[in-house]
């Protein structure tokens, strides 16, 4: 068993449909713990710094102007195995690729509005952390 934390955002799209409390749910069913949440606009500069590792790519511009078009909601999810469950539970980047049952198999029809944000592995969380989180915003475990 290993206990793991990670970062999901609720995206701009996923905001504006009204699929906060859904996704949350979601988690908050399967057991995972929310250590921390809060809602944020982002900066074009914090937005570049979340996906650093997409610059260069045909669709980082849209990519940006995407995720710092609206509010979004971020928290940081921990239980074991934590960020392997969440890949699964949110489905494929490509909406119309993800399982029915997956958060984005369920509501995402596109490959950029695809509601949720999640980290892909202990590195990326470390890092999408420390863009959006400080360790004074998260709460003790309970
Ligand atoms: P995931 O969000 O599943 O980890 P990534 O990290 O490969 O997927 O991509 C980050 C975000 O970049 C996606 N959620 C999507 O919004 C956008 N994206 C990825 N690939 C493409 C693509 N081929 N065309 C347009 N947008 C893309």
């Amino acid at each position: 068993m290993a206990v793991q934390r990670t970062l999901v955002l609720v995206k701009p799209d996923g905001v504006r449909r009204g699929l906060i409390g859904e996704v949350i749910r979601r988690f908050e069913r399967k057991g995972l713990k929310i250590r921390a949440l809060k809602m944020v606009w982002l900066s074009r500069e914090k937005a570049e710094e979340f996906y650093s590792v997409h610059r260069g790519k045909h669709f980082f511009n849209d990519l940006i102007e995407f995720i710092t078009s609206g509010p979004i909601v971020a928290m940081v999810l921990e239980g074991d195995e934590a960020i392997n469950v969440v890949r699964l539970m949110i489905g494929a980047t490509d909406g119309r690729k993800a399982q029915p049952g997956t958060i984005r198999g369920d509501f995402a029809l596109s490959i950029q509005d695809n509601v949720v944000h999640a980290s892909d592995s202990e590195e990326s969380f470390e890092r999408e952390f420390k863009v959006l989180f400080t360790e004074d915003e998260v709460v003790p475990p309970y």
